[in-house]
């Protein structure tokens, strides 16, 4: 492969699309530093917990820290598709994506190894729906992208990435963690450090429904692999919730399953509609509309 011209050296970069301003907001929201977290008052917050409220921050903590390491190890085949596509901008973006992948994997080590202070195996907390996606699925949209580089493929690791992984899993557990730790004041480490983590997850769900309807606008009979690549994972993603919550009765720090679910199900179709208008949508309508998403977001 040779490269025909350069993007900078002929028309430059455009900056107004969607993958720039996500580029421009990483370069500020994203620069935080896992290994700054202070992590001394959650350390003697845990020393206080009961057995069972241990056991289920151990349990979330096992799932967002291999969830984490799969999307740190994954996203490899995307950012190269997107390169050889020779879509710069794009792949601008997507090197901040996989970075804060990086830090977040980090970032969940330190709590494991300085809060719990826990070097055993955790995969006992990964119950089949858990393996069936983080195990299976994720890595196998992924990598199919290394021999099959069609729209089809990148739609279907994108909704299984960005949609199911990212927009229904991280930002729904993330989202609950953060909630309750942060009104009953506990583990300030882990509530600072989610709420860094949230915003980066935002920009990354983000490019994921640009790209989709960018897709979606080029070839509006996508949508069938949309549809079949969530009909396939939604009931996968619900059961990794599900399972948490099977596990207690009550569970502790008042968590329940409707404060996921409903969540979940709220993000998900919020975003299935907005992917859903980029059918039969012009690439210059798509831009505008991601755009418009981009700035109301605050990072
Ligand atoms: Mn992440
Ligand atoms: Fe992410």
């Amino acid at each position: 492969m040779t490269h025909a011209a350069f993007t900078t050296t002929t028309h430059g970069l455009r900056r107004d699309l969607p993958p720039m301003r996500l580029f421009e907001k990483a370069k500020r929201y994203g620069i935080w530093n896992p290994s700054e977290i202070d992590f001394s008052q959650d350390r003697r917050d845990w020393l206080t917990l009961a057995p069972t409220e241990q056991d289920i921050l151990l349990r979330l903590t096992s799932m967002f820290q291999a969830g984490e390491e799969a999307v740190t190890l994954d996203l490899l085949p995307l950012v190269m598709v997107i390169a050889q596509e020779g879509r710069l901008e794009e792949e601008m973006f997507l090197t901040t994506f996989l970075w804060e992948e990086a830090k977040h994997t980090d970032f969940f080590r330190r709590f494991l190894d300085e809060v719990v202070q826990h070097s055993g195996d955790l995969s006992r907390f990964h119950t089949p729906n858990y393996v069936a996606l983080f195990y299976q699925a994720l890595p196998a949209a992924m990598n199919a992208l290394v021999t099959d580089r069609s729209p089809a493929a990148q739609t279907r690791a994108s909704v299984t990435y960005n949609m199911i992984v990212e927009g229904v899993l991280a930002e729904t557990g993330y989202h609950a963690y953060y909630t309750v730790f942060n009104q009953n004041g506990m583990l300030p480490g882990q509530v600072k450090g989610i709420g860094l983590l949230k915003q980066d997850e935002s920009r990354h769900i983000a490019y994921g429904v640009y790209l989709i309807s960018r897709l979606l606008a080029q070839d509006a009979g996508l949508w069938a692999v949309v549809e079949d690549t969530m009909n396939e994972l939604l009931p996968l993603a619900l059961g990794v919730i599900g399972d948490t919550f099977a596990c207690y009765d009550p569970a502790p720090f008042g968590l329940t399953l409707d404060m996921f679910t409903d969540f979940a199900l709220g993000q998900f179709q919020k975003r299935m509609e907005r992917i859903e208008r980029a059918r039969g949508a012009t690439l210059d309508q798509v831009i505008a509309a991601t755009q418009a998403i981009i700035e109301q977001d605050s990072a």
